[in-house]
């Protein structure tokens, strides 16, 4: 074995059944980051444990194999449960490794995660320079104490140090280190998260950071001032993936992609102009409401054939509440022309806030309805903690256990404790109703790989009816 510090990334899984994933893009991003400034002084590894049957087995395997130095562990909230069932498992298998964590659920509950565990360090939001700074502490026997981002446990409790400053030039930071994973094993899942494909050769990218809104439920991993990557810099990426692994499809998986009309019209002109035959897809980030006719032209010149609107509520002093303070009658708008276009849309839709009236969540299921939207996606609310939302949650019922609170997508909401109200109920309702066979017919007539979505639609009716 070299000298090189060895790091092994644990990317954790959920436990609802049948989510979708796609690949670690983080983590992809970090092992970019290491290599770029640490050369051969490091040697990463990864174990993403939702593309893996025996779990137990193949992490203790892994750990055997790799004998890490530093085992990172990436985790959302609502993998919370992951640590409490292996955090010690991996200690009996690798007790010398420094046991780090980052990602989303770091991000939001460090505190609680370096409480209720055995891990050394949780790593704050944005993981580059932090990560890079603790392995190169490791490395020379430095203080790990003394970099900044990063949380650890004191006799007096948690202590956070100095936050560390947001990469600027998003251009500065290498691409992602796909060497880590086989495309392969993200390829043939029959659960993605865009909900259609059109090619099965696809990836997810990201052309910016951060999101200036401040709406109630979210937490904000990357901070509020939009950073963002050269259409040059982005384009290149593009290129790259569709040379180098034949990705035909590309997920833009941007808070708000379409923040910078002019940046997005030049990244779009560039796919253009290259020559490339690409479809783009976005699961998640657009904003409706500051989209313009001619925004969605050029995104369809450019490729894209499916556009995700997150629109939360139909109801307007809902909208307030969780501050979005979406202009909705604008969003259908956009949805109508998208659609004439030839777009496929699809709209996200959350039932049960805090306080939130019964007719306001069946406004809500009314205004998909009506909407001329391709797909909806109906969630039941769930106030992550250390959110806004989690508070405003509190007011309306004392005892807010990890159940409520950290679940990926519960059909028990904190709504129904609080309430006795079932959103599960509205929330299958909605789903029949928005889901008419004539909608469904229109649908089919427009998605690109209809047995694939043929499949899929078999497996989401499977699940509903087990809800
Ligand atoms: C795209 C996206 C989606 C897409 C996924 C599409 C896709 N193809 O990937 C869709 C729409 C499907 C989705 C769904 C959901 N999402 Co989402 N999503 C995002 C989004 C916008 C980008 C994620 C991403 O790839 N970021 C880019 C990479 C580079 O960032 P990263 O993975 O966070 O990694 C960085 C750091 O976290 C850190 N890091 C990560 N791992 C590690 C490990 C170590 C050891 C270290 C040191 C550091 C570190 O360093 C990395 C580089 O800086 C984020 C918000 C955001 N801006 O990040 C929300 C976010 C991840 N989603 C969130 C949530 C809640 C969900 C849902 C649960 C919502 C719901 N109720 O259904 C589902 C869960 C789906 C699932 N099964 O995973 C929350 C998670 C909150 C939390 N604390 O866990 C986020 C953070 C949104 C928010 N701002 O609140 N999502």
């Amino acid at each position: 074995m070299s000298n090189a510090i060895r790091i092994l990334f644990v990317k954790t899984y959920g436990y609802a059944p049948n989510q979708a994933f796609d690949v670690p893009l983080g983590v992809l991003y970090l092992s970019g980051y290491l290599k770029k400034n640490l050369g051969s002084k490091v040697d990463v590894s990864l174990i993403d444990l939702r593309i893996i049957t025996d779990k137990h087995q193949a992490l203790k395997k892994k750990l055997r194999e790799v004998k890490p130095h530093i085992i990172g562990i990436s985790t959302l909230a609502f993998e919370h449960q992951f640590l409490s069932d292996n955090v010690e498992f991996i200690k009996a298998h690798a007790p010398d490794a420094l046991l780090i964590i980052g990602g989303p659920y770091a991000t939001s509950n460090a505190e609680s995660i370096l409480s209720e565990n055995r891990i050394d360090y949780a790593i704050i939001g944005e993981g580059e320079k932090s990560l890079l700074k603790l392995v190169e502490a490791f490395a020379k026997g430095g203080d790990i104490r003394q970099v900044k981002g990063i949380a650890y446990k004191a006799e007096h409790g948690t202590v956070l140090t100095e936050k560390e400053d947001y990469i600027e030039n998003l251009d500065s930071i290498p691409t992602p280190d796909y060497a880590l994973i086989d495309f392969k094993d993200y390829w043939g899942s029959r659960l993605q998260f865009n909900g259609i494909l059109a090619e099965k050769r696809h990836a997810s990218v990201i052309s910016s950071r951060a999101c200036p809104y401040r709406c109630v439920y979210c937490h904000s991993m990357f901070g509020k001032k939009l950073r963002k990557r050269s259409a040059e810099h982005f384009v290149a990426e593009i290129r790259y993936l569709y040379n180098r692994y034949q990705v035909r499809e590309f997920h833009i998986i941007d808070d708000v992609f379409n923040l910078d009309r002019p940046r997005m019209h030049e990244i779009c002109n560039k796919i253009i102009q290259s020559g490339m035959t690409i479809k783009i897809a976005f699961p998640n980030g657009l904003r409706g409401d500051i989209l313009e006719y001619e925004d969605i032209l050029i995104l369809k010149k450019a490729g894209a054939y499916m556009l995700t609107l997150a629109i939360e509520s139909g109801a307007a002093r809902i909208q307030t509440l969780i501050r979005k303070h979406l202009n909705i009658a604008k969003v259908m708008d956009n949805i109508a022309f998208a659609e004439k276009q030839g777009l496929i849309t699809r709209g996200f839709f959350m039932l049960g806030f805090p306080g939130e009236e019964i007719a306001e969540m069946k406004l809500t299921v009314q205004t998909a309805i009506q909407s001329k939207l391709s797909m909806a996606s109906f969630f039941v609310v769930v106030p992550f903690e250390n959110t806004e939302l989690h508070d405003m949650a509190k007011k309306h019922l004392d005892v807010m256990d990890k159940d409520l609170t950290g679940s990926y997508q519960s059909s028990t909401s904190f709504y129904e404790k609080a309430t006795g109200y079932k959103v599960g109920r509205l929330q299958k309702m909605a789903y029949l109703r928005f889901y008419s066979p004539l909608r469904l017919i229109r649908v089919f007539l427009k998605i690109p790989r209809k047995s694939y979505q043929i499949s899929k639609w078999f497996w989401f009716a499977f699940d509903l009816l087990r809800l």
